[in-house]
């Protein structure tokens, strides 16, 4: 039995998960779980991962649900395939991991949740939650700025985890009227034209609908 994620090609949780294992040039079979029917509240799923939430891996007998375990996961098991994504012994990497998870997850899904995500569902963006999220992940913004104008990638010289956990969202955020966040911040904007044109995020994002 092979590589099976389940998921949605839009879901950002997925997203990161399609662009380790794209990364790591690893075959895989893509289990569609369709938020809108309610598929991941069905038992099925439910046994895959008992919070009802995509995506999860499965790789032989392993069952995973969270995505940044997942790709913990993937770069441990599959270190010596495609790009090393967790050099042995690098901090760094451990707490960029930390801060796409703890700092910036947070406040840029909020932004791209109100602006990309609902308009898509048929809510109605709240431009008052906007302005408050924005406004915190400007000031995540301005410490990556600070740092990638000293360093290439978050973790220094090499391409990493770090940087990949943080791509799908930093992708979505880049399709809303906030992308300016991104694009006013040289370095930061710098990083992104370098990460993104990495031939393993293009396929990825080949894969993503919006
Ligand atoms: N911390 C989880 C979050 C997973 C998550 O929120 N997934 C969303 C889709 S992007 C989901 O399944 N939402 C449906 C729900 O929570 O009921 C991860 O990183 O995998």
């Amino acid at each position: 039995m092979g590589i099976k994620l389940y998921g949605m090609p839009m879901s950002t949780n997925t997203v990161r998960c399609t662009a380790a294992l794209n990364e790591k040039g690893l075959d895989y079979e893509f289990a569609v779980v369709d938020l809108r029917t309610g598929a991941h509240k069905h038992p099925d799923f439910l046994a895959l991962n008992p919070f009802g939430q995509i995506p999860v891996l499965e790789d032989g007998d392993v069952v995973l649900f969270e995505s940044r375990a997942i790709n913990r996961y993937i770069a441990s098991k599959y270190k010596g395939t495609g790009t090393d994504l967790l050099p042995a012994g690098s901090a760094a990497v451990e707490v960029w991991l930390e801060v796409e998870a703890q700092q910036f997850a947070p406040v840029i899904s909020a932004v791209v949740f109100e602006l990309l995500i609902k308009p898509i569902i048929g809510g109605t963006t709240d431009q008052a939650v906007v302005e408050k999220q924005a406004a915190k992940l400007a000031s995540v913004l301005d410490v990556y700025e600070a740092h990638l104008a000293k360093n290439k990638y978050f973790a220094g010289d090499a391409f990493t985890l770090a940087d990949l956990n943080h791509m799908a969202y930093a992708n979505y955020l880049l399709k809303t009227p906030r992308a300016d966040l991104i694009t006013s911040r040289p370095h930061v904007k710098a990083w992104w034209d370098d990460v993104s044109s990495r031939p393993a995020w293009k396929k990825t994002a080949a894969g993503i609908p919006i």
